[in-house]
């Protein structure tokens, strides 16, 4: 074992607490070496070495993707795993029927004996990082312990990470403890554990995405949302993103949509041909820090600084501005290659697979060959779209938050709540389809508030209170929408375009908070008229327009009574205003 008190001169205001913890951590896991991260390129470029010496990495076409690699997850660590991911609160009632609980002397003693001496032969790296502007008065620091260089490239690229982060770390003195092992990846051997008392996290057995990055699902959410509760603000499952109009007039947005349910897309999406002047800016494509501002208006950073972005369904014609910025820099995981050595998944528009995502020569009879939730990692300043605002300390003021779900049925392209309480029913109604982004069954509707099912770290009938309380300190609030743009047909065809073609909808989302666009009002909410959305050069049936612009009363009666079941799962710590709010929608749907 060595000793961490050899930290490197270079970073040597190094607090003390910082040290102290980074000492016991070694004392119980045993690495044969400690790593201070101090997020530089010369780093960077040593690890990535490193991990293509061993063969964990893979260098890609360096013609045509330069400076790109392929990583390969184990098989069996390819996902979330909600079901064992635990919130470790002491009194059960207060993390909620929405997650899994264990008391904290048990997690600590479960995950303590799993820790015990696994970095052996290992190297420990400390992963010091920043989420948010590393100047914003709303950022936060954590520390991630890690023996995964391949998590430490991530998190050099997702968060600000190495030695300005230490420092800000030995200034303000509290930061987020987050320890990480892959140990054995046995699935067996697999817990994510939240103490958001003791601002901690403990990971063990998987070295995947929001499982292993610890500064993004478990910090950025989980923990943020603890905190955010008793300080006043939210952290929320949400892109961000800026829009120009043709009248050079800007307008942010945030919307919540669950995994692998289209925030990447929308975030830096390219407005249709049909279109002109309009600008799109993104902030940030997966989680937003909202603050109510001295003027009334809800402000938004991301805390990110970079994407973790899924693979399927990016090309020329979805997703433009992602296709482009992952021609560089970039770090794939799962995703297939094709036999000139380029990445490779299904909906990337051109060329073929040869090599699955497990390795193996493709065969279709063995499923896709990338992985349905293979990612990407980059940087944001890699994106064309990229918006100068998202390193602003303040952030971004936001004129509409725009929950979504994926709903074959039911749900409307586009409605808008009637004010703020109303609005926290919609977002508490969200209901999605399961994706791949989690592990178990994909295309299951379930509720997903707010997108938050898998990510807030207290009970959601306190969090729905706490949503009611901040729009109390809104002299300004948002707009609340909900989108849909999953819908389909019998035959499982989308009846929306989507993508770029979002941007209709969000123009009418825009001239709503303005006051300036039409709208029928309907027992959920207020809908555009056909007429009232601009379809110019748009290739859409006006009878299917028209069905995805109604509201069926006997559908939505028993969704509301659904809704009511799943309020009553909260008890007493339901709030009684969201009651009454499902009471009015009840009387409105007669
Ligand atoms: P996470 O990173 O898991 O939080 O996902 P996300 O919400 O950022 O989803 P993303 O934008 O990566 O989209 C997920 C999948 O949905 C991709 O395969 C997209 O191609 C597809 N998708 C995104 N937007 C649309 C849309 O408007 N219509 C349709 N039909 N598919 C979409
Ligand atoms: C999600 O699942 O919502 C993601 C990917 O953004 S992960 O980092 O794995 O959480
Ligand atoms: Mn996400």
């Amino acid at each position: 074992m060595v000793s961490a008190s050899s930290v490197p001169s270079a970073l040597a205001s190094v607090s003390a607490e910082v040290t102290a913890w980074v000492n016991s951590v070694a004392q119980h896991t045993l690495p044969s070496q400690i790593h201070w991260c101090d997020g530089s390129e010369a780093e960077m470029a040593a690890l990535r070495a490193q991990l293509l010496e061993q063969g964990d990495l893979q260098a890609l076409n360096p013609e045509t993707f330069p400076d790109c690699f392929l990583a390969r997850s184990h098989p069996s660590d390819v996902a979330r795993v909600e079901h064992l991911t635990f919130i470790c609160t002491p009194h059960q009632v207060d993390a909620g029927p929405n997650n899994n609980w264990m008391a904290p002397a048990d997690a600590h003693a479960q995950m303590d004996a799993l820790f015990a001496g696994c970095m052996q032969g290992r190297t420990l790296y400390v992963v010091p990082y920043c989420m948010g502007p590393i100047d914003s008065p709303y950022s936060r620091c954590g520390v991630e312990i890690t023996d995964s260089a391949y998590v430490v490239l991530n998190m050099g690229i997702m968060t600000r990470m190495g030695r300005a982060a230490l420092e800000r770390i030995g200034r303000e003195g509290s930061f987020v403890r987050g320890l990480h092992s892959t140990g054995e990846l046995d699935p067996n051997r697999r817990f994510i554990m939240h103490f958001p008392e003791e601002l901690s996290i403990k990971s063990f057995g998987s070295g995947y995405g929001g499982n292993a990055l610890l500064g993004k699902k478990c910090h950025a959410l989980r923990i943020a949302s603890y905190q955010a509760r008793t300080e006043g603000w939210l952290a929320e499952h949400m892109l961000i993103v800026g829009l120009k109009n043709p009248q050079g007039e800007t307008h942010y947005i945030a919307c919540a949509f669950p995994s692998a349910c289209g925030k990447t897309n929308l975030a830096m999406l390219i407005p249709p041909d049909t279109m002109p002047g309009w600008e799109v800016f993104t902030v940030g494509d997966d989680i937003a820090w909202l603050h109510p501002g001295p003027d009334g208006r809800l402000w938004a950073i991301n805390p990110e600084s970079g994407y973790f972005g899924v693979a399927p369904g990016t090309g020329p014609k979805t997703n433009r501005n992602a296709y482009d910025m992952i021609r560089k820099d970039t770090l794939f995981t799962n995703v297939a290659l094709t036999d000139n050595n380029e990445p490779w998944w299904e909906g990337i528009g051109s060329g073929e697979p040869a090599i699955d995502w497990l390795g193996r020569p493709f065969d279709k009879a063995n499923g896709p060959s990338a992985h349905p939730n293979s990612r990407f990692t980059v940087s944001a300043v890699h994106n064309p779209s990229y918006a100068t605002e998202a390193e602003s300390p303040r952030g971004v003021p936001i004129s509409a938050l725009v929950f979504g779900g994926r709903r074959r049925e039911l749900a409307p392209l586009v409605y808008q709540a009637r004010d703020w309480a109303h609005g926290v029913l919609v977002g508490a109604s969200v209901a999605s389809e399961t994706t791949a982004a989690a592990t178990g069954a994909v295309g299951v509707v379930r509720r997903d508030p707010m997108a938050m099912k898998p990510f807030c770290g207290y009970n959601f009938g306190d969090y729905w209170q706490h949503w009611l309380s901040v729009g109390s300190k809104l002299s300004k609030p948002p707009g609340i929408f909900h989108v849909n743009w999953f819908r389909q047909d019998a035959g499982g065809k989308f009846l929306w375009p989507g993508f770029g073609d979002n941007l209709r909808v969000i123009s009418w989302i825009l001239d709503r908070c303005a006051g300036k666009a039409a709208a029928q009002e309907t027992p959920i909410g207020y809908l555009p008229n056909p007429s009232d959305l601009d379809t110019s050069g748009l290739h859409i049936d006006p009878a299917v327009l028209a069905e995805i612009l109604s509201v069926k009363p006997e559908a939505w009666r028993s969704e509301a009574a659904a809704m009511g079941e799943y309020l009553d799962e909260f008890g007493e710590r339901a709030p009684a205003a969201l009651r009454q709010q499902l009471q009015a929608l009840q009387q409105r749907l007669g």
